[in-house]
């Protein structure tokens, strides 16, 4: 007998991960489309008060120049009309070329509207507006989160904008150029207290070096990855493409974890840490645990990474 992704899944159960991010979200996607312009947009200012956000780079939005350009020339009418429609998840040709688009492209598009909402050039939300008693309450929730947690709020709600695309017959997922991975001379070297596994080390040196190469052979061939609030991704080679998609330029931090033999001659190991993402750089810190289960071989059968819902958390090493 040898493991199941669906039985690795549950190693360390013992883990809490926060549970808040899909319980607002959820609540989120309930309210009206003009509501969620206007909550996010409220939200989005009070956050962009205490931390910046790092602009997107050039390269990565020539992909959506064309889209933001159609929208920046509307009627003021137009613009909102079609910024409902991404949140309502519309079928128009904007929902549709959005559906499209990595996270990063989805979250770039966002800011540059952001940023020509706030100079005038594209319809802002009404002066006064005012939200709805259940729009209100989900503000106050997401304040009452820790700013780890308000980013992947707002993370997922962007991401779930646009057309479905499980409704397109075919499609031709567009995301950002894959960068360079950092030079050998000037990578860094993690160190993680009680823990010296060379396959859990590697993870996060070639993770941070954007080394998606290397990062990738520490998997076994049918291994899984799975990401925060998402199902498992199984197999090496629909790993290395969320790689190459969603995990560039992330700083990974582990800082302690643990080691003990599963079944099998499997090895689990948790580590806890923190991970930064380049649109906030170190002004944001997410409490992050990883559950490694290595195969024989040494290998990656399965990860799970999990936003904590506390920073006790990271001392949480119990099985
Ligand atoms: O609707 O080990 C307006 C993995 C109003 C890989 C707006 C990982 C209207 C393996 C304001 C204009 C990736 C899993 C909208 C580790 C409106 C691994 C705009 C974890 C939408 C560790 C809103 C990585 C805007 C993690 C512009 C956990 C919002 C990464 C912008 C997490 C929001 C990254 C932004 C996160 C959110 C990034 C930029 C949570 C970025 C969040």
């Amino acid at each position: 007998m040898s493991y199941t992704i669906d039985a690795a899944r549950s190693i360390f159960p013992n883990t809490l991960s926060a549970d808040a991010v899909p319980a607002t979200i959820a609540r989120f996607s309930q309210l009206s489309a003009e509501d969620q312009l206007a909550l996010i947009w409220f939200a989005y200012l009070e956050m962009g008060s205490g931390i910046t956000i790092a602009a997107p780079g050039a390269a990565n939005m020539q992909f959506a120049e064309l889209t933001m350009n159609k929208i920046k020339a509307m009627s003021p009418l137009e613009q909102s009309q079609a910024m409902c429609d991404l949140a309502n998840r519309a079928d128009t040709e904007i929902s549709r070329a959005y559906a499209v688009w990595s996270p990063n492209i989805k979250l770039g598009f966002w800011y540059q509207l952001g940023e020509w909402m706030e100079q005038g050039l594209v319809a802002p939300i009404p002066e006064g507006y005012k939200l709805s008693a259940n729009a209100t309450a989900i503000l106050q929730a997401i304040r009452d989160l820790d700013p780890g947690q308000q980013i992947t709020v707002l993370r997922n709600a962007v991401v779930d904008m646009g057309f479905d695309v499980n409704k397109l017959d075919s499609y031709t997922p567009v995301s950002e150029p894959v960068v360079v991975p950092t030079d050998l001379a000037q990578r860094t070297e993690v160190s993680i207290e009680s823990i010296d596994n060379p396959t859990v080390l590697s993870y996060m040196n070639n993770l941070n070096a954007n080394d998606f190469e290397a990062l990738i052979e520490l998997f076994a061939p049918d291994g899984a990855l799975q990401p925060p609030f998402r199902k498992p991704i199984v197999g090496k080679e629909d790993v290395l493409r969320f790689f190459r998609e969603e995990c560039q330029n992330l700083n990974l931090i582990p800082e302690r974890g643990v080691s003990e033999a599963a079944e099998d001659g499997y090895i689990q190991i948790k580590v806890t840490g923190k991970c930064q993402t380049p649109w906030f750089g170190a002004n944001v810190g997410m409490n992050i645990a990883w559950r490694f289960l290595l195969n024989p071989d040494g290998k990656i059968f399965f990860v799970a990474i999990d936003l904590l819902a506390s920073p006790k958390e990271l001392l949480n090493l119990i099985r």
